[in-house]
């Protein structure tokens, strides 16, 4: 089974999808080269030239909103990403070192559960945790595939490099890409896990949850699986605190996006001037992070010479973080074709991960 792909070709994908929903993973077997599919696919994504027009657009649209508002995807630019990864080193964020303890003690597990697959991570960053995962992995297969896709060029550079040194036999593919442009590879790397770590899915809202399960279920075959990190409900001091850290670090992850607002956008916001914020909203389950603007401010877009006069107090939502409880997840995920395999938690219950399998053929004809 050497499925072609026209990836950005609905009509071509949905005969594909036809074709592989019949057929079990370990039928469809794994693509003979895949970094040669992988080549051809990255030069279909977006040009640096429309990636900067796609920025501008955003932007201003999301500037045109009431309430104004950010898309959190921008946030992680070369500062962005290692600013994050600084985040998740400190005391107060305890979802990383949650979710590393809990991987830790259950990789071996999960890829006894699954078998020998290729393995593909939507936001991968520098791979930092995945590598406990591809260890495991590496004791049931010589040399596993592993796709890394994230938006940062730079985190994948140094995910390739870290890999590389303590695991060289892992064949480490980069894809520099959004979640939407990698899914179609899926069809093309025989049996799959999407591993979708650090409760990434937390800064969907609603819907963009119901189009990502969505299409993670329509570009996966029977019997591929997912691995999914969600942070759970908890006190709201524990919560406030790993977005409100003592050093201050998250408040600098915040104003970057306005930084590089300014710098790739030739805006010139005074981030002295802008205050990050992050509350928990209880109703809602969700952290909350926004900007107020100290003083009233323009923000000038100059590729589409738009203007936007904020006025002082103003804010700017860049960022939500929900939080989840199992039960709900577990039947939610159900609609969408995924049985929950295995559900692996810390003794806190602080965080968890699911590990998820592709059911029944799931057919959705746009
Ligand atoms: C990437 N994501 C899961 C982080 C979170 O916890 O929602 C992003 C983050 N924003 C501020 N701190 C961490």
């Amino acid at each position: 089974m050497g499925a072609t792909l026209a990836i950005n070709n609905n009509k071509d994908r949905i005969q594909v999808n036809l074709k592989l929903s019949s057929l079990t993973t370990e039928e469809v077997g794994p693509a003979n080269d895949l970094a040669t599919i992988l080549q051809g696919y990255t030069s279909s994504t977006l040009s640096a030239g429309d990636a900067h027009l796609a920025f501008a657009t955003d932007v201003d649209r999301g500037l045109h909103c009431r309430p104004r508002r950010l898309d959190c995807k921008y946030l992680y630019d070369q500062r962005g990403s290692e600013l994050f990864e600084a985040i998740c080193d400190l005391p107060e964020y305890y979802l990383t070192r949650t979710e590393t303890q809990i991987l830790t003690k259950v990789a071996e597990e999960i890829a006894a559960e699954t078998g020998p697959l290729t393995l593909v991570e939507l936001g991968a960053g520098t791979s930092r945790k995945t590598q406990l995962l591809l260890d495991a992995y590496c004791a049931i297969e010589s040399q596993p595939d592993y796709i890394a896709v994230d938006v940062s060029r730079s985190a994948l550079d140094k995910g390739r490099r870290m890999i590389g040194e303590t695991l060289p036999t892992v064949r480490f593919h980069p894809l520099c890409a959004s979640y939407q442009q990698a899914m179609p590879i899926f069809s093309e790397t025989g049996k799959t896990i999407v591993v979708f770590l650090g409760s990434t899915i937390g800064n969907f809202s609603e819907q963009e949850f119901n189009v990502f399960f969505h299409q993670v279920a329509d570009n996966l075959t029977m019997g591929d699986y997912v691995l999914l990190g969600v942070d759970l409900h908890k006190n709201v001091e524990t919560l406030e605190a790993a977005y409100n850290d003592s050093a201050g670090v998250t408040q600098c992850f915040t104003r970057n996006l306005f930084s590089r607002i300014n710098r790739e956008l030739g805006a010139s916001i005074d981030l002295n001037q802008v205050e990050h914020l992050a509350c928990y909203n209880e109703a809602a389950h969700q952290i909350e992070i926004c900007v107020r603007f100290l003083e009233s401010q323009e923000i000038f877009i100059e590729p589409l010479n738009a203007r936007h006069r904020i006025e002082a107090g103003e804010r700017i939502n860049t960022e939500i973080s929900r939080k989840f409880t199992l039960d709900g997840l577990a039947s939610r995920l159900a609609a969408f074709g995924f049985k929950t395999r295995k559900v692996f938690s810390d003794p806190d219950n602080l965080f968890a991960l699911l590990l998820l399998k592709r059911q029944e053929t799931h057919l959705h004809l746009e």
